[in-house]
């Protein structure tokens, strides 16, 4: 469905929302594009390229309405690697501990990493000049989600500090190919170590203004709220940058595999400039770690792959894992002491168990 592998876990049909299988992510820095994972609020919209506009507007001095080739054309070219990650990745793990109703039940792979290309949104804002009062920077999009009462299109907002780092892109380029339309083509917002709602897919208008977006996205959706508190526009902690996270990707949760030797394989993530330094991989919950090989990222906005050899005792046996980045902050160990009502960030450590014969 939609261009993706037959074996994506595929948690909702309408409106699209699927992961795939772990071990379609182990091992590769970049995820193809059958196996990135899949987040929609509605359906998706059908733009035609040859028609497409950015308006840029708000708090500016110059409003800008720019078409596909005018974004190429006007603007330098940019390719970066960039991890998105969703902030209900790993919601399953919380919703275990707790019921978290109609939320979508995510694995670990709610997070993919891909080659982008397209334009610093940071070069149209010095074309667009803020003027004082300026602060945030906000994306709209047509796709109307139905979930929210009224049923509004999808939109989100980053402080502008952020919108004028460079790192973040209008891309019309994934994997060296045309964005796809189900990741937002012609042009997406990518918004590298945030969240993954802040990077708008089929983004049509950039707002300059004093406070964050209105959107019930940004408002109200992606917010971190303490564990008995009901949702509201305003409540709780907006979610921006990431948390570090890791995640076991080889072997799977649940599977039966000989023991002996076995490849042990995952990811780790270390947002906003920092690194994972470490990665300690534990058979008996924690009492004893082995390190792991940490790969270099691909870029200082992804994700980093992790792997060791470990020897799996006969028997049923838990492996866990955490990682450490360069400022020596490492994952909390269990989800109970990070739910939340609406399951999001969820960084506790990776914990699967596998039956060895
Ligand atoms: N227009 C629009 N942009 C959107 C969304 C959406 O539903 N509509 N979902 C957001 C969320 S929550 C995530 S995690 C990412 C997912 O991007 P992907 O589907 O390309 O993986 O897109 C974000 N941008
Ligand atoms: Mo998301």
């Amino acid at each position: 469905m939609w261009g993706k592998r037959d074996d994506m876990v595929v948690h909702d049909k309408e409106p699209f929302n699927a992961e795939p299988p772990p071990a379609a992510l182990a091992g590769q820095a970049l995820t193809p594009v059958d196996a990135f994972y899949s987040r929609n609020h509605g359906p998706f919209p059908d733009l035609d390229p040859a028609t497409w506009r950015l308006r840029v507007d708000g708090l500016v001095d110059q409003e800008l309405d720019l078409s596909l080739s005018d974004l190429q054309r006007r603007f330098e070219t940019r390719t970066e690697v960039v991890t998105l990650e969703c902030a209900g990745n790993r919601r399953a793990e919380l919703l275990a501990v707790r019921p978290i109703p109609g939320q979508v039940p995510w694995g670990p792979t709610t997070i993919s990493t891909a080659e982008w290309t397209g334009v610093s949104l940071a070069d149209l804002l010095v074309a667009a000049r803020p003027v004082p009062g300026a602060a945030h920077v906000a994306f709209t999009a047509p796709d109307v989600s139905p979930s929210v009462d009224p049923p509004q299109p999808y939109g989100s907002s980053i402080p502008l500090p952020k919108a004028c780092s460079g790192e973040v892109l209008l891309a019309w380029g994934m994997n060296g190919a045309p964005l796809p339309r189900i990741h937002g083509g012609p042009v997406r917002v990518v918004v590298p170590g945030f969240i993954g709602a802040r990077s708008v897919k089929w983004v049509q208008h950039v707002t300059v203004a004093s406070e964050p977006s209105d959107s019930y996205f940004q408002a109200e959706d992606y917010r971190l709220l303490p564990p008995d508190a009901e949702p509201g526009p305003g409540r709780g902690i907006s979610l921006g940058p990431l948390t570090m996270t890791s995640a076991i990707l080889s072997p799977d949760h649940g599977d039966r595999l000989p023991a002996g030797p076995t490849d042990v394989i995952g990811y780790a993530f270390a947002p906003e400039g920092r690194r994972i330094a470490r990665v300690d991989v534990s058979l008996d919950g924690g009492q004893t770690w082995t390190q792991a090989v940490v790969d270099d990222p691909p870029s200082p906005w992804a994700w980093q792959l992790w792997h060791l050899v470990l020897d799996l005792p006969a028997g049923p046996v838990e492996i866990t894992a955490r990682a450490w980045d360069d400022s020596g902050a490492t994952q909390p160990e269990f989800p109970a002491s990070l739910w939340n009502p609406a399951g999001y960030a969820n960084n506790s450590w990776p914990r699967i168990r596998v039956d060895a014969a």
